[in-house]
Protein backbone atom coordinates (compact mmCIF):
# COMPACT_ATOMS: atom_id res chain seq x y z
CA UNK A 1 0.00 0.00 0.00
CA UNK A 2 3.27 2.02 0.58
CA UNK A 3 4.66 5.07 -1.36
CA UNK A 4 8.15 5.80 -0.63
CA UNK A 5 9.62 9.56 0.65
CA UNK A 6 13.16 10.50 -0.54
CA UNK A 7 14.66 8.71 1.47
CA UNK A 8 12.79 5.36 0.15
CA UNK A 9 10.78 4.63 3.30
CA UNK A 10 7.91 3.29 2.48
CA UNK A 11 5.00 6.26 3.06
CA UNK A 12 1.06 5.60 3.38
CA UNK A 13 0.27 8.88 4.31
CA UNK A 14 1.14 12.40 4.34
CA UNK A 15 -0.17 14.58 6.63
CA UNK A 16 -0.23 18.44 6.18
CA UNK A 17 -0.61 20.53 9.74
CA UNK A 18 0.43 19.80 12.94
CA UNK A 19 -2.41 21.26 14.63
CA UNK A 20 -4.95 19.62 17.33
CA UNK A 21 -6.05 17.54 13.78
CA UNK A 22 -2.79 16.58 12.46
CA UNK A 23 -1.17 15.15 15.45
CA UNK A 24 -4.07 12.95 16.63
CA UNK A 25 -4.31 11.88 12.76
CA UNK A 26 -0.70 11.04 13.10
CA UNK A 27 -0.95 8.78 16.25
CA UNK A 28 -4.37 7.42 15.20
CA UNK A 29 -2.76 6.51 11.66
CA UNK A 30 0.08 4.89 13.33
CA UNK A 31 -1.50 3.12 15.97
CA UNK A 32 -3.25 1.67 12.58
CA UNK A 33 -0.29 0.50 11.26
CA UNK A 34 0.06 2.85 8.67
CA UNK A 35 3.58 5.14 7.50
CA UNK A 36 2.92 8.60 8.16
CA UNK A 37 4.84 11.78 7.59
CA UNK A 38 3.61 15.22 8.95
CA UNK A 39 5.01 18.18 7.38
CA UNK A 40 4.20 21.18 8.75
CA UNK A 41 4.76 25.21 7.78
CA UNK A 42 5.82 26.27 11.29
CA UNK A 43 8.80 26.04 13.66
CA UNK A 44 6.64 24.51 16.51
CA UNK A 45 3.91 22.61 16.61
CA UNK A 46 -0.13 23.36 17.52
CA UNK A 47 -1.21 24.91 14.56
CA UNK A 48 -3.55 27.80 15.79
CA UNK A 49 -2.46 27.79 18.87
CA UNK A 50 1.35 28.21 17.80
CA UNK A 51 0.60 31.31 15.54
CA UNK A 52 -2.63 32.85 17.32
CA UNK A 53 -0.14 34.76 20.31
CA UNK A 54 -1.65 38.10 20.44
CA UNK A 55 -2.80 39.57 24.02
CA UNK A 56 -5.51 37.36 25.49
CA UNK A 57 -5.68 34.99 23.33
CA UNK A 58 -7.75 32.09 24.73
CA UNK A 59 -10.36 29.01 24.05
CA UNK A 60 -13.86 29.98 24.23
CA UNK A 61 -14.98 26.47 24.56
CA UNK A 62 -13.76 25.28 28.36
CA UNK A 63 -10.85 24.03 29.00
CA UNK A 64 -12.37 20.65 29.94
CA UNK A 65 -13.99 20.14 26.34
CA UNK A 66 -11.56 21.52 24.54
CA UNK A 67 -9.35 18.56 25.06
CA UNK A 68 -8.44 15.30 23.29
CA UNK A 69 -10.79 12.35 24.50
CA UNK A 70 -9.15 9.73 22.20
CA UNK A 71 -6.93 8.37 25.41
CA UNK A 72 -7.95 7.90 29.08
CA UNK A 73 -4.70 8.43 30.60
CA UNK A 74 -4.18 11.73 28.64
CA UNK A 75 -7.33 13.14 30.16
CA UNK A 76 -6.88 12.09 33.45
CA UNK A 77 -3.30 13.00 33.78
CA UNK A 78 -3.86 16.48 32.42
CA UNK A 79 -4.46 19.46 34.75
CA UNK A 80 -6.05 22.46 33.02
CA UNK A 81 -5.97 25.72 35.55
CA UNK A 82 -8.85 27.41 34.10
CA UNK A 83 -12.08 27.34 32.85
CA UNK A 84 -11.55 28.54 29.50
CA UNK A 85 -7.63 27.75 28.68
CA UNK A 86 -4.84 30.85 27.65
CA UNK A 87 -2.92 29.98 24.45
CA UNK A 88 -0.10 29.07 26.37
CA UNK A 89 -1.56 26.64 27.92
CA UNK A 90 -3.32 25.29 25.06
CA UNK A 91 0.22 25.22 23.58
CA UNK A 92 2.12 23.28 26.55
CA UNK A 93 -1.22 20.43 26.20
CA UNK A 94 0.23 20.11 22.55
CA UNK A 95 3.57 19.53 23.02
CA UNK A 96 2.78 17.14 26.34
CA UNK A 97 0.70 15.53 23.43
CA UNK A 98 3.49 15.31 21.37
CA UNK A 99 6.34 14.05 23.56
CA UNK A 100 3.69 11.88 25.37
CA UNK A 101 2.94 9.98 21.84
CA UNK A 102 6.20 10.27 20.58
CA UNK A 103 5.00 11.97 17.39
CA UNK A 104 7.95 14.28 17.08
CA UNK A 105 9.80 11.76 15.14
CA UNK A 106 7.44 11.70 12.69
CA UNK A 107 6.87 15.11 11.87
CA UNK A 108 8.82 17.85 9.57
CA UNK A 109 8.74 21.26 10.87
CA UNK A 110 9.17 24.28 8.82
CA UNK A 111 8.08 22.61 6.06
CA UNK A 112 5.29 24.25 3.61
CA UNK A 113 3.67 22.33 1.22
CA UNK A 114 3.34 24.24 -2.13
CA UNK A 115 2.30 21.57 -4.47
CA UNK A 116 0.31 17.80 -4.43
CA UNK A 117 0.18 16.12 -7.71
CA UNK A 118 -2.12 12.92 -7.93
CA UNK A 119 -0.30 10.38 -10.31
CA UNK A 120 -3.03 7.99 -12.02
CA UNK A 121 -0.83 5.38 -12.92
CA UNK A 122 0.50 4.67 -9.86
CA UNK A 123 -2.54 6.45 -7.42
CA UNK A 124 -0.39 8.31 -5.42
CA UNK A 125 0.50 11.39 -4.55
CA UNK A 126 3.54 13.72 -4.73
CA UNK A 127 3.48 16.08 -2.62
CA UNK A 128 5.93 19.40 -2.31
CA UNK A 129 7.55 21.61 -0.48
CA UNK A 130 8.62 25.22 -0.32
CA UNK A 131 12.45 23.73 -0.44
CA UNK A 132 11.83 21.80 -3.37
CA UNK A 133 11.69 18.04 -1.24
CA UNK A 134 9.37 15.69 -2.42
CA UNK A 135 7.43 12.99 -0.80
CA UNK A 136 5.27 10.54 -2.34
CA UNK A 137 2.54 8.78 -0.39
CA UNK A 138 -0.73 7.18 -1.53
CA UNK A 139 -2.96 9.27 0.73
CA UNK A 140 -2.75 12.62 2.09
CA UNK A 141 -5.29 14.30 4.65
CA UNK A 142 -5.25 17.99 5.02
CA UNK A 143 -5.12 19.13 8.05
CA UNK A 144 -4.77 22.50 7.61
CA UNK A 145 -7.07 24.17 9.75
CA UNK A 146 -9.86 25.95 8.88
CA UNK A 147 -8.70 29.80 10.61
CA UNK A 148 -4.98 29.58 9.39
CA UNK A 149 -4.94 31.50 6.62
CA UNK A 150 -4.65 35.12 7.28
CA UNK A 151 -6.18 38.05 5.72
CA UNK A 152 -4.18 41.26 5.66
CA UNK A 153 -6.64 43.60 3.50
CA UNK A 154 -5.28 45.24 0.67
CA UNK A 155 -5.95 48.78 1.78
CA UNK A 156 -4.61 51.35 -0.14
CA UNK A 157 -1.20 52.77 1.34
CA UNK A 158 -1.05 49.66 3.21
CA UNK A 159 3.00 48.80 2.71
CA UNK A 160 3.53 52.72 3.05
CA UNK A 161 3.24 52.45 6.92
CA UNK A 162 6.91 53.38 8.71
CA UNK A 163 5.92 51.81 12.26
CA UNK A 164 5.85 48.06 13.04
CA UNK A 165 2.34 46.23 11.65
CA UNK A 166 1.41 42.71 13.36
CA UNK A 167 -1.55 40.72 12.20
CA UNK A 168 -3.06 38.53 15.35
CA UNK A 169 -2.30 35.58 13.52
CA UNK A 170 1.08 35.88 12.70
CA UNK A 171 1.64 37.08 16.44
CA UNK A 172 5.74 37.17 16.88
CA UNK A 173 6.77 34.85 19.50
CA UNK A 174 8.80 37.50 22.00
CA UNK A 175 5.25 39.07 21.83
CA UNK A 176 4.98 43.36 21.39
CA UNK A 177 5.46 45.87 24.13
CA UNK A 178 2.88 48.95 23.73
CA UNK A 179 3.85 50.51 26.88
CA UNK A 180 3.79 54.43 25.68
CA UNK A 181 2.36 53.54 21.76
CA UNK A 182 -0.50 54.75 20.32
CA UNK A 183 -2.27 52.14 18.58
CA UNK A 184 -4.66 50.72 15.81
CA UNK A 185 -6.51 47.45 16.09
CA UNK A 186 -8.50 47.02 12.81
CA UNK A 187 -11.35 44.68 13.54
CA UNK A 188 -13.50 43.80 16.13
CA UNK A 189 -13.91 40.10 15.41
CA UNK A 190 -13.62 37.63 18.26
CA UNK A 191 -9.49 37.96 18.00
CA UNK A 192 -9.92 41.81 18.73
CA UNK A 193 -12.01 41.44 21.63
CA UNK A 194 -9.64 39.60 22.93
CA UNK A 195 -6.64 41.68 22.68
CA UNK A 196 -8.32 45.23 22.62
CA UNK A 197 -8.64 45.18 26.77
CA UNK A 198 -5.15 44.16 27.01
CA UNK A 199 -3.62 46.49 24.75
CA UNK A 200 -5.94 49.21 25.92
CA UNK A 201 -4.06 48.85 29.52
CA UNK A 202 -0.59 49.40 27.94
CA UNK A 203 -1.19 51.90 25.06
CA UNK A 204 -0.49 55.35 25.35
CA UNK A 205 -3.54 55.31 23.21
CA UNK A 206 -5.66 52.79 21.45
CA UNK A 207 -7.67 53.43 18.17
CA UNK A 208 -10.19 50.80 17.17
CA UNK A 209 -11.33 50.75 13.96
CA UNK A 210 -15.06 49.03 13.71
CA UNK A 211 -16.27 47.99 10.00
CA UNK A 212 -19.10 45.84 12.03
CA UNK A 213 -19.95 45.73 15.60
CA UNK A 214 -19.83 42.49 17.27
CA UNK A 215 -22.10 40.42 19.74
CA UNK A 216 -19.76 39.45 23.04
CA UNK A 217 -20.81 37.76 26.14
CA UNK A 218 -18.98 37.71 28.89
CA UNK A 219 -16.77 34.99 29.76
CA UNK A 220 -16.62 34.74 33.48
CA UNK A 221 -13.53 32.97 33.07
CA UNK A 222 -11.91 31.55 36.72
CA UNK A 223 -9.60 28.91 38.07
CA UNK A 224 -10.84 25.49 37.76
CA UNK A 225 -12.56 24.33 41.21
CA UNK A 226 -10.73 20.79 41.76
CA UNK A 227 -14.38 19.38 42.69
CA UNK A 228 -15.49 19.81 39.31
CA UNK A 229 -12.60 18.81 37.40
CA UNK A 230 -12.78 15.22 39.65
CA UNK A 231 -16.31 15.25 38.92
CA UNK A 232 -16.21 15.62 35.37
CA UNK A 233 -12.88 13.24 34.96
CA UNK A 234 -14.91 10.59 36.54
CA UNK A 235 -17.34 10.92 34.07
CA UNK A 236 -15.36 11.91 31.13
CA UNK A 237 -16.23 9.14 28.88
CA UNK A 238 -20.14 10.01 29.25
CA UNK A 239 -19.00 13.80 28.56
CA UNK A 240 -17.34 13.19 25.37
CA UNK A 241 -20.23 10.78 24.15
CA UNK A 242 -22.94 13.52 25.11
CA UNK A 243 -20.68 16.21 23.18
CA UNK A 244 -20.16 13.77 19.87
CA UNK A 245 -24.38 13.80 19.67
CA UNK A 246 -24.63 17.41 20.88
CA UNK A 247 -24.87 20.08 17.40
CA UNK A 248 -22.14 21.91 18.57
CA UNK A 249 -19.62 19.03 20.17
CA UNK A 250 -19.52 21.05 23.71
CA UNK A 251 -22.31 21.42 26.22
CA UNK A 252 -22.03 18.14 28.12
CA UNK A 253 -20.79 20.41 31.49
CA UNK A 254 -23.50 22.71 31.17
CA UNK A 255 -25.62 23.57 34.05
CA UNK A 256 -27.66 25.19 31.72
CA UNK A 257 -30.37 22.74 29.64
CA UNK A 258 -30.61 23.96 26.18
CA UNK A 259 -33.83 25.99 26.24
CA UNK A 260 -37.01 24.28 24.95
CA UNK A 261 -40.08 27.09 24.32
CA UNK A 262 -39.34 29.89 22.23
CA UNK A 263 -38.70 33.48 22.25
CA UNK A 264 -41.86 34.62 21.39
CA UNK A 265 -43.76 32.12 23.24
CA UNK A 266 -42.34 32.83 26.85
CA UNK A 267 -43.78 35.64 28.91
CA UNK A 268 -41.15 38.65 28.91
CA UNK A 269 -40.30 38.28 32.59
CA UNK A 270 -39.20 34.95 32.05
CA UNK A 271 -37.32 35.82 28.40
CA UNK A 272 -35.68 38.23 31.07
CA UNK A 273 -34.50 35.52 33.35
CA UNK A 274 -33.92 33.33 31.08
CA UNK A 275 -31.45 35.69 29.47
CA UNK A 276 -29.74 36.90 32.33
CA UNK A 277 -29.27 33.58 33.91
CA UNK A 278 -27.30 32.81 30.80
CA UNK A 279 -25.58 36.10 30.90
CA UNK A 280 -23.97 35.39 34.29
CA UNK A 281 -23.18 31.85 33.91
CA UNK A 282 -21.01 33.30 30.53
CA UNK A 283 -19.65 31.71 27.44
CA UNK A 284 -21.09 30.26 23.92
CA UNK A 285 -24.50 28.53 25.67
CA UNK A 286 -26.01 32.01 25.80
CA UNK A 287 -27.31 31.55 22.53
CA UNK A 288 -28.99 28.15 23.47
CA UNK A 289 -31.90 30.04 25.86
CA UNK A 290 -34.59 29.44 23.25
CA UNK A 291 -34.59 27.08 20.45
CA UNK A 292 -35.63 29.51 17.55
CA UNK A 293 -32.74 31.78 18.26
CA UNK A 294 -30.75 31.54 14.77
CA UNK A 295 -34.32 29.98 13.13
CA UNK A 296 -36.75 33.01 13.55
CA UNK A 297 -35.76 36.93 12.32
CA UNK A 298 -38.11 38.27 15.55
CA UNK A 299 -36.40 35.41 18.30
CA UNK A 300 -33.32 36.73 17.27
CA UNK A 301 -34.01 40.20 17.67
CA UNK A 302 -35.15 39.64 21.42
CA UNK A 303 -31.73 38.12 22.30
CA UNK A 304 -30.15 40.75 20.47
CA UNK A 305 -31.68 43.68 22.19
CA UNK A 306 -31.02 41.96 24.98
CA UNK A 307 -27.11 42.19 24.45
CA UNK A 308 -27.46 45.76 22.98
CA UNK A 309 -29.15 46.16 26.30
CA UNK A 310 -25.89 45.14 28.27
CA UNK A 311 -24.17 47.47 25.75
CA UNK A 312 -25.82 50.97 26.54
CA UNK A 313 -25.75 49.56 30.65
CA UNK A 314 -22.15 49.27 30.70
CA UNK A 315 -20.78 52.49 27.72
CA UNK A 316 -20.61 55.54 29.35
CA UNK A 317 -20.76 57.28 26.31
CA UNK A 318 -24.27 57.08 25.09
CA UNK A 319 -22.99 57.92 21.00
CA UNK A 320 -20.17 55.11 21.61
CA UNK A 321 -23.08 52.63 23.30
CA UNK A 322 -24.85 53.23 19.77
CA UNK A 323 -21.96 52.46 17.96
CA UNK A 324 -21.00 49.17 19.35
CA UNK A 325 -24.72 48.15 19.11
CA UNK A 326 -24.78 45.50 16.82
CA UNK A 327 -27.47 45.83 13.79
CA UNK A 328 -27.18 42.38 12.45
CA UNK A 329 -28.55 38.88 13.59
CA UNK A 330 -26.85 37.88 16.69
CA UNK A 331 -25.39 34.48 15.87
CA UNK A 332 -25.01 34.90 12.28
CA UNK A 333 -21.37 36.34 12.82
CA UNK A 334 -19.37 34.05 15.34
CA UNK A 335 -20.59 35.31 18.69
CA UNK A 336 -18.06 36.25 20.57
CA UNK A 337 -16.82 35.98 24.28
CA UNK A 338 -15.27 38.89 25.91
CA UNK A 339 -13.66 39.78 29.24
CA UNK A 340 -14.04 43.73 29.80
CA UNK A 341 -14.92 44.27 25.62
CA UNK A 342 -17.18 47.07 25.98
CA UNK A 343 -16.16 48.31 29.63
CA UNK A 344 -12.47 49.15 27.24
CA UNK A 345 -14.62 51.92 25.14
CA UNK A 346 -14.90 53.65 28.80
CA UNK A 347 -11.37 54.45 29.21
CA UNK A 348 -9.80 57.94 28.37
CA UNK A 349 -6.73 56.72 26.23
CA UNK A 350 -9.90 54.04 23.77
CA UNK A 351 -11.39 55.55 20.86
CA UNK A 352 -13.89 53.83 18.20
CA UNK A 353 -13.83 55.05 15.06
CA UNK A 354 -17.14 53.62 12.65
CA UNK A 355 -16.17 52.47 9.41
CA UNK A 356 -19.34 51.11 8.59
CA UNK A 357 -19.81 53.49 5.40
CA UNK A 358 -16.54 53.73 3.79
CA UNK A 359 -14.32 51.23 5.16
CA UNK A 360 -10.49 52.92 5.72
CA UNK A 361 -9.46 55.18 3.07
CA UNK A 362 -5.41 54.73 3.31
CA UNK A 363 -2.95 53.78 5.23
CA UNK A 364 -0.31 56.42 5.61
CA UNK A 365 3.17 56.39 6.64
CA UNK A 366 2.04 57.55 9.98
CA UNK A 367 -1.14 56.21 10.22
CA UNK A 368 -4.94 55.24 9.18
CA UNK A 369 -7.12 57.71 7.38
CA UNK A 370 -10.63 56.89 7.93
CA UNK A 371 -13.53 59.36 6.83
CA UNK A 372 -11.40 62.02 5.82
CA UNK A 373 -9.51 62.08 8.89
CA UNK A 374 -5.84 60.90 9.91
CA UNK A 375 -5.55 58.93 13.02
CA UNK A 376 -1.87 58.88 13.70
CA UNK A 377 -0.49 56.02 15.35
CA UNK A 378 2.64 54.27 16.00
CA UNK A 379 1.62 50.44 15.05
CA UNK A 380 -0.93 49.22 13.71
CA UNK A 381 -2.48 45.53 14.73
CA UNK A 382 -4.47 43.92 11.77
CA UNK A 383 -7.29 41.86 13.43
CA UNK A 384 -8.56 41.15 10.54
CA UNK A 385 -9.39 37.16 10.36
CA UNK A 386 -8.71 34.37 7.95
CA UNK A 387 -9.89 33.37 4.53
CA UNK A 388 -11.74 30.92 6.42
CA UNK A 389 -12.21 27.08 5.30
CA UNK A 390 -10.83 27.14 1.71
CA UNK A 391 -7.49 29.62 2.15
CA UNK A 392 -5.59 27.41 3.55
CA UNK A 393 -5.92 24.55 0.81
CA UNK A 394 -6.63 26.46 -2.64
CA UNK A 395 -3.33 27.97 -2.12
CA UNK A 396 -1.40 24.41 -2.43
CA UNK A 397 -1.66 23.43 -5.91
CA UNK A 398 -3.69 19.92 -5.50
CA UNK A 399 -3.39 18.75 -8.82
CA UNK A 400 -5.88 15.41 -9.46
CA UNK A 401 -7.10 13.27 -11.92
CA UNK A 402 -6.68 14.63 -15.20
CA UNK A 403 -4.72 18.00 -14.44
CA UNK A 404 -8.21 18.75 -12.14
CA UNK A 405 -6.79 21.42 -9.34
CA UNK A 406 -8.89 22.14 -6.26
CA UNK A 407 -8.92 25.69 -7.83
CA UNK A 408 -10.55 24.52 -10.33
CA UNK A 409 -13.43 22.43 -8.47
CA UNK A 410 -14.03 25.01 -6.04
CA UNK A 411 -14.25 28.23 -8.50
CA UNK A 412 -18.08 28.47 -7.54
CA UNK A 413 -17.09 27.90 -3.82
CA UNK A 414 -16.15 24.93 -2.01
CA UNK A 415 -17.99 21.05 -2.71
CA UNK A 416 -17.22 18.33 -0.76
CA UNK A 417 -18.74 15.23 0.22
CA UNK A 418 -19.41 14.81 4.00
CA UNK A 419 -16.14 18.11 4.16
CA UNK A 420 -14.14 15.24 3.81
CA UNK A 421 -13.48 14.04 0.38
CA UNK A 422 -13.82 16.45 -3.29
CA UNK A 423 -14.72 14.93 -6.30
CA UNK A 424 -11.52 14.38 -9.04
CA UNK A 425 -8.91 14.43 -6.25
CA UNK A 426 -8.59 10.86 -5.16
CA UNK A 427 -6.89 9.36 -1.94
CA UNK A 428 -6.95 13.70 -0.47
CA UNK A 429 -8.92 13.55 3.07
CA UNK A 430 -10.43 16.44 4.89
CA UNK A 431 -10.20 17.19 8.29
CA UNK A 432 -13.08 19.56 9.19
CA UNK A 433 -13.01 20.81 5.67
CA UNK A 434 -16.37 22.76 4.46
CA UNK A 435 -19.28 21.13 4.26
CA UNK A 436 -18.56 19.53 7.36
CA UNK A 437 -20.01 21.41 10.74
CA UNK A 438 -16.38 22.10 11.65
CA UNK A 439 -15.97 26.03 12.69
CA UNK A 440 -20.00 25.86 14.06
CA UNK A 441 -18.42 23.20 16.51
CA UNK A 442 -16.04 22.30 19.62
CA UNK A 443 -13.08 22.21 16.83
CA UNK A 444 -11.41 19.19 18.89
CA UNK A 445 -14.83 16.76 19.01
CA UNK A 446 -15.17 17.62 15.36
CA UNK A 447 -11.41 17.02 14.38
CA UNK A 448 -11.93 13.73 16.77
CA UNK A 449 -14.47 12.08 14.70
CA UNK A 450 -12.95 12.98 11.02
CA UNK A 451 -9.84 11.38 12.36
CA UNK A 452 -11.43 8.46 13.45
CA UNK A 453 -13.06 8.13 10.39
CA UNK A 454 -10.10 8.67 8.16
CA UNK A 455 -8.37 6.11 10.33
CA UNK A 456 -11.12 3.49 9.85
CA UNK A 457 -11.76 4.28 6.07
CA UNK A 458 -7.77 3.35 5.55
CA UNK A 459 -8.21 0.62 7.30
CA UNK A 460 -10.76 -0.56 5.22
CA UNK A 461 -9.46 0.16 1.84
CA UNK A 462 -6.34 -2.10 3.22
CA UNK A 463 -8.30 -4.66 4.10
CA UNK A 464 -9.95 -5.10 0.82
CA UNK A 465 -6.61 -4.46 -0.91
CA UNK A 466 -8.24 -0.99 -2.38
CA UNK A 467 -5.37 2.07 -3.55
CA UNK A 468 -8.22 4.49 -4.51
CA UNK A 469 -10.48 6.33 -3.40
CA UNK A 470 -12.70 9.30 -4.38
CA UNK A 471 -15.73 11.49 -3.84
CA UNK A 472 -18.76 10.75 -6.41
CA UNK A 473 -19.33 13.80 -8.07
CA UNK A 474 -23.43 12.57 -7.67
CA UNK A 475 -22.81 12.75 -4.08
CA UNK A 476 -20.97 15.57 -3.83
CA UNK A 477 -23.77 17.49 -5.71
CA UNK A 478 -26.15 16.07 -3.32
CA UNK A 479 -24.03 16.92 0.10
CA UNK A 480 -23.56 20.61 -0.99
CA UNK A 481 -27.89 20.68 -1.92
CA UNK A 482 -27.97 19.13 1.79
CA UNK A 483 -25.50 21.62 3.66
CA UNK A 484 -27.10 24.81 1.13
CA UNK A 485 -30.63 23.49 2.68
CA UNK A 486 -29.70 22.87 6.21
CA UNK A 487 -28.05 26.63 6.18
CA UNK A 488 -31.06 27.65 4.16
CA UNK A 489 -33.55 27.29 7.03
CA UNK A 490 -31.36 29.17 9.48
CA UNK A 491 -30.37 32.92 9.90
CA UNK A 492 -26.60 32.29 9.19
CA UNK A 493 -26.92 33.34 5.35
CA UNK A 494 -28.27 36.56 6.47
CA UNK A 495 -24.97 38.48 6.98
CA UNK A 496 -21.22 39.15 5.45
CA UNK A 497 -19.92 36.42 7.92
CA UNK A 498 -16.72 34.40 7.06
CA UNK A 499 -18.81 31.45 7.10
CA UNK A 500 -19.79 32.74 3.91
CA UNK A 501 -16.32 33.67 2.35
CA UNK A 502 -17.92 37.51 2.77
CA UNK A 503 -14.97 38.72 4.46
CA UNK A 504 -12.48 38.10 1.32
CA UNK A 505 -13.40 40.48 -1.69
CA UNK A 506 -14.25 38.37 -4.72
CA UNK A 507 -14.60 34.84 -2.64
CA UNK A 508 -17.44 32.85 -3.83
CA UNK A 509 -20.23 33.41 -1.46
CA UNK A 510 -21.12 30.24 -0.41
CA UNK A 511 -22.46 29.10 3.40
CA UNK A 512 -19.08 26.74 4.38
CA UNK A 513 -20.32 24.96 7.50
CA UNK A 514 -23.08 22.08 7.94
CA UNK A 515 -25.11 23.38 10.89
CA UNK A 516 -25.47 20.32 13.12
CA UNK A 517 -22.59 17.73 14.81
CA UNK A 518 -25.15 15.02 16.19
CA UNK A 519 -26.98 14.27 13.14
CA UNK A 520 -23.74 14.70 10.87
CA UNK A 521 -21.81 12.01 13.10
CA UNK A 522 -24.70 9.79 12.44
CA UNK A 523 -24.56 10.41 8.34
CA UNK A 524 -21.06 9.71 8.71
CA UNK A 525 -21.18 6.42 10.60
CA UNK A 526 -23.69 5.06 8.08
CA UNK A 527 -21.92 6.15 5.08
CA UNK A 528 -19.00 4.18 6.36
CA UNK A 529 -21.28 0.87 7.39
CA UNK A 530 -22.54 0.80 3.96
CA UNK A 531 -18.99 0.28 2.47
CA UNK A 532 -18.26 4.04 2.10
CA UNK A 533 -21.47 4.38 0.06
CA UNK A 534 -20.78 7.93 -2.12
CA UNK A 535 -17.30 7.35 -2.34
CA UNK A 536 -15.81 5.06 -5.61
CA UNK A 537 -13.27 2.60 -4.68
CA UNK A 538 -11.17 2.02 -6.98
CA UNK A 539 -13.13 2.86 -9.65
CA UNK A 540 -10.43 4.03 -11.96
CA UNK A 541 -8.19 1.47 -11.77
CA UNK A 542 -5.53 2.24 -13.62
CA UNK A 543 -4.57 -0.94 -16.42
CA UNK A 544 -1.18 -1.06 -15.20
CA UNK A 545 -1.41 -1.19 -11.62
CA UNK A 546 -1.85 -4.70 -10.46
CA UNK A 547 -3.37 -5.91 -7.38
CA UNK A 548 -0.18 -7.98 -6.11
CA UNK A 549 1.49 -4.29 -6.05
CA UNK A 550 -0.53 -3.05 -3.41
CA UNK A 551 -1.14 -6.08 -1.08
CA UNK A 552 2.15 -6.22 -0.94
CA UNK A 553 2.13 -2.85 0.06
CA UNK A 554 -0.55 -3.67 2.50
CA UNK A 555 1.85 -6.28 4.38
CA UNK A 556 4.09 -4.10 4.73
CA UNK A 557 1.81 -1.55 6.51
CA UNK A 558 0.11 -4.09 8.57
O1 LIG B 1 -11.47 37.38 12.60
P1 LIG B 1 -12.94 37.85 12.16
P2 LIG B 1 -10.93 36.95 14.03
N1 LIG B 1 -11.31 46.82 6.82
O2 LIG B 1 -13.03 37.56 10.70
C1 LIG B 1 -12.67 43.27 10.19
C2 LIG B 1 -11.95 32.10 15.82
N2 LIG B 1 -11.36 32.69 17.02
O3 LIG B 1 -9.51 36.64 13.89
O4 LIG B 1 -17.07 42.09 10.39
C3 LIG B 1 -11.79 46.94 8.07
O5 LIG B 1 -13.98 37.29 13.04
C4 LIG B 1 -13.97 42.52 10.17
O6 LIG B 1 -15.03 43.40 9.87
P3 LIG B 1 -16.42 42.80 9.25
C5 LIG B 1 -13.44 32.35 15.81
O7 LIG B 1 -14.08 31.31 15.13
C6 LIG B 1 -11.70 32.14 18.20
O8 LIG B 1 -11.34 37.93 15.05
O9 LIG B 1 -16.00 41.85 8.16
N3 LIG B 1 -12.11 45.91 8.85
C7 LIG B 1 -13.99 41.96 11.58
O10 LIG B 1 -14.40 42.91 12.50
C8 LIG B 1 -13.50 33.63 15.04
O11 LIG B 1 -14.75 33.92 14.50
C9 LIG B 1 -11.23 32.69 19.35
O12 LIG B 1 -17.12 43.99 8.77
C10 LIG B 1 -11.92 44.69 8.34
C11 LIG B 1 -12.51 41.65 11.81
O13 LIG B 1 -11.78 42.45 10.91
C12 LIG B 1 -12.45 33.39 14.00
O14 LIG B 1 -11.40 32.74 14.70
C13 LIG B 1 -10.41 33.81 19.33
C14 LIG B 1 -11.41 44.48 7.05
C15 LIG B 1 -12.19 40.21 11.53
O15 LIG B 1 -12.89 39.40 12.40
C16 LIG B 1 -11.90 34.63 13.35
O16 LIG B 1 -11.73 35.64 14.34
C17 LIG B 1 -10.07 34.33 18.09
C18 LIG B 1 -11.12 45.62 6.27
N4 LIG B 1 -10.68 45.51 5.01
C19 LIG B 1 -10.56 33.77 16.96
N5 LIG B 1 -11.34 43.16 6.83
C20 LIG B 1 -11.61 32.08 20.62
O17 LIG B 1 -11.68 30.90 20.81
C21 LIG B 1 -11.78 42.56 7.94
N6 LIG B 1 -12.14 43.48 8.86
C22 LIG B 1 -11.95 32.99 21.68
Amino acid sequence: MGSQDQGGNELDVVVIGAGFAGLYMLHSLRKAGFTVRVLEAGSGIGGTWYWNRYPGARCDVQSLEYSYGFDEDLEQEWEWTEKYATQPEILAYLEHVAERFDLHRDIQLDTLVTAATFDEGTNSWTVETEAGDRLTSRFVVAATGCLSSANVPDIPGRDSFEGPTYHTGRWPHEGVDFTGQRVAVIGTGSSAVQAIPIIAEQAAELTVFQRTATYAVPAHNEPLDPELVTEVKARYREVRAANRLAMAGFGALSTLQPGGTSALEVGEDERERLLEERWQTGGLGFLGAFPDTLLSPEANEVVAEFVRAKIRSIVKDPDVAELLCPKQVIGCKRLCVDTGYYETFNRPNVRLVDISTSGIEAITPTGVRANGTDHEVDVIVFATGFDAMTGALTRIRFEGAGGRTLADAWSEGPKTYLGIGVAGLPNLFLITGPGSPSVLTNMVTSIEQHVEWITDCLTYLRAGGHERIEADPAAVEQWVAHVNGIAGFTLFPTCNSWYLGANIPGKPRVFMPLPGLGPYVAQCDAVAANGYEGFLIDAHRHAGTPLAAEAKGAEAVS
